[in-house]
Protein backbone atom coordinates (compact mmCIF):
# COMPACT_ATOMS: atom_id res chain seq x y z
CA UNK A 1 0.00 0.00 0.00
CA UNK A 2 1.40 3.52 -0.87
CA UNK A 3 1.84 6.90 1.03
CA UNK A 4 -1.25 8.02 -1.42
CA UNK A 5 -3.61 5.55 0.57
CA UNK A 6 -3.25 7.82 3.93
CA UNK A 7 -4.83 10.70 2.71
CA UNK A 8 -7.89 12.06 3.19
CA UNK A 9 -9.96 12.60 0.25
CA UNK A 10 -12.88 14.73 -0.29
CA UNK A 11 -15.40 14.93 -3.27
CA UNK A 12 -17.09 18.21 -4.82
CA UNK A 13 -20.39 18.41 -6.51
CA UNK A 14 -23.03 21.62 -7.41
CA UNK A 15 -25.55 22.14 -9.71
CA UNK A 16 -27.02 25.28 -8.35
CA UNK A 17 -25.98 28.81 -8.42
CA UNK A 18 -25.18 30.51 -5.05
CA UNK A 19 -25.32 34.35 -4.49
CA UNK A 20 -24.69 35.35 -8.14
CA UNK A 21 -21.75 32.44 -8.18
CA UNK A 22 -21.42 29.60 -10.89
CA UNK A 23 -21.63 26.66 -9.59
CA UNK A 24 -18.19 26.13 -10.47
CA UNK A 25 -17.18 29.48 -8.71
CA UNK A 26 -18.85 27.30 -5.66
CA UNK A 27 -16.44 24.90 -5.99
CA UNK A 28 -12.97 26.73 -6.40
CA UNK A 29 -14.39 29.15 -3.28
CA UNK A 30 -15.14 25.98 -1.33
CA UNK A 31 -11.74 24.37 -2.15
CA UNK A 32 -10.42 27.58 -0.98
CA UNK A 33 -11.82 27.58 2.07
CA UNK A 34 -11.02 23.88 2.77
CA UNK A 35 -6.98 24.53 1.95
CA UNK A 36 -7.06 27.41 4.64
CA UNK A 37 -8.40 24.91 7.76
CA UNK A 38 -6.87 21.19 6.35
CA UNK A 39 -3.34 22.49 4.89
CA UNK A 40 -1.57 21.97 1.38
CA UNK A 41 -4.26 20.40 -1.23
CA UNK A 42 -4.32 18.84 -4.16
CA UNK A 43 -7.36 19.72 -6.16
CA UNK A 44 -8.75 18.09 -9.37
CA UNK A 45 -10.08 19.60 -12.56
CA UNK A 46 -13.54 20.35 -12.65
CA UNK A 47 -16.15 18.07 -14.50
CA UNK A 48 -19.03 18.70 -16.19
CA UNK A 49 -21.10 15.83 -15.32
CA UNK A 50 -24.83 14.40 -16.02
CA UNK A 51 -27.70 15.01 -12.99
CA UNK A 52 -27.93 11.45 -11.01
CA UNK A 53 -30.63 10.32 -11.14
CA UNK A 54 -31.27 11.44 -14.75
CA UNK A 55 -33.70 14.48 -14.87
CA UNK A 56 -33.82 15.37 -11.02
CA UNK A 57 -32.09 18.63 -12.01
CA UNK A 58 -29.01 20.70 -13.70
CA UNK A 59 -26.47 18.83 -14.56
CA UNK A 60 -23.57 18.95 -12.49
CA UNK A 61 -19.67 20.22 -11.94
CA UNK A 62 -17.87 17.62 -9.80
CA UNK A 63 -14.33 17.86 -8.44
CA UNK A 64 -12.35 16.06 -6.04
CA UNK A 65 -9.55 17.39 -3.33
CA UNK A 66 -7.29 15.13 -1.19
CA UNK A 67 -5.50 16.73 1.65
CA UNK A 68 -3.04 15.32 4.21
CA UNK A 69 -4.10 14.17 7.52
CA UNK A 70 -4.96 16.47 9.97
CA UNK A 71 -3.14 15.87 13.14
CA UNK A 72 -6.09 17.82 15.62
CA UNK A 73 -8.58 16.92 13.41
CA UNK A 74 -10.67 13.46 13.83
CA UNK A 75 -13.04 11.98 11.00
CA UNK A 76 -16.45 13.57 12.65
CA UNK A 77 -14.74 16.80 12.88
CA UNK A 78 -13.54 16.97 9.24
CA UNK A 79 -17.53 16.56 8.58
CA UNK A 80 -18.43 19.00 10.46
CA UNK A 81 -16.09 20.91 9.00
CA UNK A 82 -17.73 20.16 5.47
CA UNK A 83 -21.31 20.76 6.65
CA UNK A 84 -19.57 24.29 8.06
CA UNK A 85 -18.40 24.97 4.02
CA UNK A 86 -21.60 23.51 2.94
CA UNK A 87 -23.80 26.11 4.69
CA UNK A 88 -21.70 29.05 4.08
CA UNK A 89 -22.34 28.34 0.33
CA UNK A 90 -26.31 28.54 1.02
CA UNK A 91 -26.59 24.34 1.08
CA UNK A 92 -30.14 23.46 2.20
CA UNK A 93 -31.01 20.11 3.06
CA UNK A 94 -34.12 19.53 1.66
CA UNK A 95 -34.56 16.12 -0.80
CA UNK A 96 -32.46 13.35 -0.74
CA UNK A 97 -30.13 13.44 -4.06
CA UNK A 98 -31.94 17.15 -4.16
CA UNK A 99 -30.28 19.92 -6.20
CA UNK A 100 -27.44 21.80 -4.27
CA UNK A 101 -25.25 24.64 -3.80
CA UNK A 102 -22.64 22.64 -2.46
CA UNK A 103 -22.10 18.91 -1.87
CA UNK A 104 -19.11 17.64 0.31
CA UNK A 105 -18.64 14.46 1.13
CA UNK A 106 -16.21 12.76 3.40
CA UNK A 107 -15.12 9.79 0.85
CA UNK A 108 -12.05 8.62 3.24
CA UNK A 109 -9.60 9.33 5.90
CA UNK A 110 -6.67 7.73 5.18
CA UNK A 111 -7.40 3.74 5.74
CA UNK A 112 -10.42 4.68 8.48
CA UNK A 113 -13.44 2.27 8.45
CA UNK A 114 -16.26 3.74 10.28
CA UNK A 115 -18.64 2.27 12.21
CA UNK A 116 -17.45 -1.44 11.49
CA UNK A 117 -16.54 -3.70 8.40
CA UNK A 118 -19.78 -5.29 8.80
CA UNK A 119 -21.98 -2.38 8.95
CA UNK A 120 -19.80 -0.80 6.19
CA UNK A 121 -21.17 -3.92 3.94
CA UNK A 122 -24.85 -3.06 4.78
CA UNK A 123 -24.48 0.26 3.73
CA UNK A 124 -22.28 -0.58 0.57
CA UNK A 125 -24.50 -3.32 -0.82
CA UNK A 126 -27.79 -1.21 0.17
CA UNK A 127 -30.74 -1.73 -2.86
CA UNK A 128 -30.90 1.44 -4.93
CA UNK A 129 -34.25 1.84 -4.23
CA UNK A 130 -32.88 2.22 -0.23
CA UNK A 131 -30.10 3.99 -1.56
CA UNK A 132 -32.33 7.10 -2.58
CA UNK A 133 -34.71 6.50 0.84
CA UNK A 134 -32.22 5.90 3.66
CA UNK A 135 -29.53 8.38 5.05
CA UNK A 136 -26.92 7.02 7.59
CA UNK A 137 -27.53 9.13 10.67
CA UNK A 138 -23.78 8.38 11.11
CA UNK A 139 -20.76 8.24 9.25
CA UNK A 140 -19.59 5.88 7.05
CA UNK A 141 -15.95 5.40 5.83
CA UNK A 142 -15.03 4.82 3.17
CA UNK A 143 -18.05 6.67 1.23
CA UNK A 144 -20.25 3.73 0.83
CA UNK A 145 -20.86 4.48 -2.33
CA UNK A 146 -17.57 5.45 -3.77
CA UNK A 147 -17.09 2.69 -5.85
CA UNK A 148 -20.29 3.43 -8.10
CA UNK A 149 -20.22 6.44 -9.36
CA UNK A 150 -18.05 8.23 -12.17
CA UNK A 151 -18.38 11.70 -11.08
CA UNK A 152 -16.70 10.99 -7.99
CA UNK A 153 -13.60 8.38 -9.11
CA UNK A 154 -13.05 10.33 -12.56
CA UNK A 155 -12.06 13.68 -10.47
CA UNK A 156 -10.31 11.27 -7.77
CA UNK A 157 -8.38 9.46 -10.47
CA UNK A 158 -6.55 13.18 -10.95
CA UNK A 159 -5.54 13.58 -7.20
CA UNK A 160 -5.18 10.04 -5.50
CA UNK A 161 -5.44 6.74 -8.47
CA UNK A 162 -3.63 4.85 -6.31
CA UNK A 163 -5.50 5.49 -2.94
CA UNK A 164 -6.06 1.70 -2.09
CA UNK A 165 -9.81 0.92 -0.24
CA UNK A 166 -9.31 -0.75 3.09
CA UNK A 167 -12.18 -3.40 2.72
CA UNK A 168 -11.79 -4.21 -0.87
CA UNK A 169 -8.30 -3.77 -1.70
CA UNK A 170 -9.02 -1.72 -4.97
CA UNK A 171 -7.29 1.28 -6.20
CA UNK A 172 -9.16 4.32 -7.14
CA UNK A 173 -7.67 3.73 -10.69
CA UNK A 174 -9.46 0.26 -10.84
CA UNK A 175 -12.65 1.11 -9.50
CA UNK A 176 -12.61 3.59 -12.47
CA UNK A 177 -11.74 1.28 -14.83
CA UNK A 178 -14.32 -1.30 -13.98
CA UNK A 179 -17.23 1.76 -14.43
CA UNK A 180 -19.27 1.46 -17.35
CA UNK A 181 -17.16 3.42 -20.22
CA UNK A 182 -20.86 5.21 -21.16
CA UNK A 183 -20.19 6.21 -17.36
CA UNK A 184 -17.04 7.44 -17.31
CA UNK A 185 -17.02 8.95 -21.25
CA UNK A 186 -20.05 11.42 -19.34
CA UNK A 187 -17.89 12.89 -17.21
CA UNK A 188 -16.14 15.97 -18.83
CA UNK A 189 -13.37 18.01 -18.20
CA UNK A 190 -14.62 21.49 -18.41
CA UNK A 191 -12.30 24.30 -19.65
CA UNK A 192 -12.13 25.65 -16.38
CA UNK A 193 -8.24 24.54 -15.85
CA UNK A 194 -6.48 22.07 -13.77
CA UNK A 195 -6.42 22.41 -10.08
CA UNK A 196 -10.19 23.53 -8.99
CA UNK A 197 -8.51 26.26 -6.51
CA UNK A 198 -7.66 29.86 -7.61
N1 LIG B 1 -22.80 10.53 5.96
C1 LIG B 1 -22.40 9.29 6.28
N2 LIG B 1 -21.21 9.01 5.78
C2 LIG B 1 -20.82 10.12 5.10
C3 LIG B 1 -19.64 10.45 4.37
N3 LIG B 1 -18.62 9.57 4.22
N4 LIG B 1 -19.56 11.70 3.81
C4 LIG B 1 -24.09 11.09 6.37
C5 LIG B 1 -20.59 12.58 3.93
N5 LIG B 1 -21.74 12.33 4.64
C6 LIG B 1 -21.84 11.11 5.21
O1 LIG B 1 -25.68 13.31 3.67
C7 LIG B 1 -26.62 12.46 4.26
C8 LIG B 1 -26.06 11.91 5.55
O2 LIG B 1 -24.99 11.05 5.26
C9 LIG B 1 -25.51 12.98 6.49
O3 LIG B 1 -26.26 12.99 7.66
C10 LIG B 1 -24.08 12.54 6.77
O4 LIG B 1 -23.78 12.63 8.15
P1 LIG B 1 -26.09 14.75 3.19
O5 LIG B 1 -24.89 15.37 2.55
O6 LIG B 1 -26.79 15.47 4.24
O7 LIG B 1 -27.23 14.42 2.09
P2 LIG B 1 -27.05 14.15 0.58
O8 LIG B 1 -25.97 15.03 0.01
O9 LIG B 1 -28.39 14.21 -0.09
O10 LIG B 1 -26.57 12.70 0.61
P3 LIG B 1 -25.27 12.19 -0.03
O11 LIG B 1 -25.09 10.79 0.44
O12 LIG B 1 -24.13 13.13 0.12
O13 LIG B 1 -25.75 12.25 -1.50
P4 LIG B 1 -24.92 11.72 -2.63
O14 LIG B 1 -25.10 10.25 -2.60
O15 LIG B 1 -23.57 12.29 -2.67
O16 LIG B 1 -25.77 12.25 -3.81
N6 LIG B 1 -25.18 13.75 -9.66
C11 LIG B 1 -24.02 14.23 -10.14
N7 LIG B 1 -23.78 14.22 -11.45
N8 LIG B 1 -23.04 14.73 -9.31
C12 LIG B 1 -23.22 14.77 -7.95
O17 LIG B 1 -22.33 15.25 -7.22
N9 LIG B 1 -24.64 14.22 -6.06
C13 LIG B 1 -25.75 13.73 -5.56
C14 LIG B 1 -25.87 13.62 -4.10
C15 LIG B 1 -26.83 13.22 -6.40
N10 LIG B 1 -26.55 13.28 -7.81
C16 LIG B 1 -25.39 13.75 -8.29
C17 LIG B 1 -24.42 14.26 -7.40
MG1 LIG C 1 -23.51 14.88 0.94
Amino acid sequence: MTNGSQRLLIALGANLPHGGKRPEDTLRSACDDLAAHLGPVITSRIYATPCFPAGAGPDYVNAALSAPIPADLGPDEVLALLHRVEDKHGRHRETRWGMRTLDLDLIAFGQTVLPDPATHRHWRDLPTDDQRRLAPDRLILPHPRLQDRAFVLIPLCDVAPDWTHPLTGLTIARMAAALPAADRAEVIPTAHGFNACQ
